[in-house]
């Protein structure tokens, strides 16, 4: 019999590339969506259209038992989150909330419905902040330096916490930054990418940016939630490290991306004070031995190539969508 997963935090980046992997494996999927009438739910359906989305929030528990009584689950990934790190400083307490408590209200749902059901955690490498050791593997303690990741540590603790007071399937993935084309234009990379394509079209002509010697380990979206889908496959529920092993600068993925336009990014990224954050985590890098050792995971897509996946994924949708000739005209004389 086919097997039912759902998924909170659907209509983000992470949600649509599990939801693929999954209806491709066979799986029944079902999406949580919040509010009244989101606009993201109905780019999800129209990119998914198998999927079937369910009304919730991560702030009402009601709504989340229903949505488990309705869907009837196997398994249970938690996406859903406030999760940009920037607006969890001015957001602090919403942060909490949803990034927080938000995972406790699943699990405690879990527990009353049906605790068989497997449980899949998106902890963040924000969990290790101002880093004790490099690079950071499943017991480097943490240290988070943000309302984000203070949130996340505890969401890890409490999937934890279940799995040892209930004997639950719960596991918690430690992922490190991933993206693609479909990340939200708030992150770095995407907004590098964007606007890269944009001054190349003509559209824009200068990128503002905060702190450019920040250190990320980026890797594919696309890559890291295979690995979700492994975790809850394991006998014994456990937490895993899934990471590329490389660490970049914001600097280094600037030359990349402009480069690759033939472009130079000196001409063009402004520092601007609004972008800094009240405390920056400078360096991280993971170890993901323990993923590849025990689940067989590894990624597909490294740095170079997916700076250039994002840089011509956004050229090729503002060319399509005619922003480019649009402007040409505008300004013609
Ligand atoms: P994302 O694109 O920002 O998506 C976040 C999702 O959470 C959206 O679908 C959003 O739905 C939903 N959400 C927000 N508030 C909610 C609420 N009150 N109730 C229910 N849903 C709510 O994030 P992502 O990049 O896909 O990441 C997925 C998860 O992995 C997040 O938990 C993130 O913190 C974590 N993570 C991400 C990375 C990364 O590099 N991408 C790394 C480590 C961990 P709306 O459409 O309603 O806003
Ligand atoms: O910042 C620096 C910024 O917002 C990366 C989330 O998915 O990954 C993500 O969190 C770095 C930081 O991602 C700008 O200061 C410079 O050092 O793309 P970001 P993040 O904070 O690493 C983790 C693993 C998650 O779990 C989170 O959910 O880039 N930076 N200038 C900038 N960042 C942004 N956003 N905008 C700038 O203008």
């Amino acid at each position: 019999m086919a097997r039912t997963a759902l998924i909170t935090g659907i209509t983000g980046q992470d949600g649509s590339y599990l939801a693929e992997h999954l209806l491709a494996q066979g799986y029944e999927v079902w999406g949580l969506v919040r509010g009244q009438n989101n606009p993201r739910a109905a780019t999800v359906q129209r990119l998914i259209p198998d999927l079937r989305l369910i009304e919730g929030d991560l702030h009402d528990q009601s709504s989340l038992i229903a949505a488990l009584e309705a869907a009837r689950p196997d398994e249970v990934y938690n996406l859903g989150a406030i999760s940009f790190v920037a607006l969890s400083f001015k957001q602090a307490i919403n942060t909490g909330e949803i990034t927080g408590l938000g995972v406790t209200r699943v699990l405690d749902a879990i527990r009353v419905v049906n605790p068989r059901i497997r449980f899949y955690q998106a902890s963040s490498s924000e969990m290790f902040g101002k880093v004790r050791e490099t690079p950071q593997n499943e017991l480097t303690p943490f240290h988070p330096r943000s309302p984000y990741g203070a949130a996340k540590a505890y969401g890890h603790h409490i999937t934890v916490n279940y799995r040892e007071s209930y004997g639950m399937h719960a596991v918690s993935g430690i992922l490190f930054n991933h993206e693609s084309p479909r990340r939200g234009m708030e992150f770095v990379t995407r907004k590098i990418t964007h606007t890269a394509a944009r001054i190349k079209l003509g559209l824009e002509r200068e990128l503002r940016l905060g702190n450019l010697d920040a250190r990320r380990d980026w890797g594919y979206a696309g890559d890291y939630v295979r690995a979700m889908h492994l975790m809850l496959q394991q006998s014994e529920p456990d937490d895993y490290v899934i990471a590329s092993g490389e660490s970049h600068s914001v600097r280094e993925f600037l030359a990349a991306a402009f480069g690759h336009l033939g472009l130079r990014w000196e001409d063009h990224v402004v520092v601007d004070e609004r972008f800094l954050r009240p405390a920056e985590v400078d360096v991280l890098v993971g170890d993901a031995g323990k993923a590849r050792r025990v689940l067989g995971w590894q990624p597909g897509v490294g740095f170079a190539d997916l700076v250039v996946m994002m840089v011509e994924s956004d050229l090729r949708e503002l060319t399509a969508s005619g922003a480019a000739s649009a402007s040409a005209s505008a300004s013609a004389p």
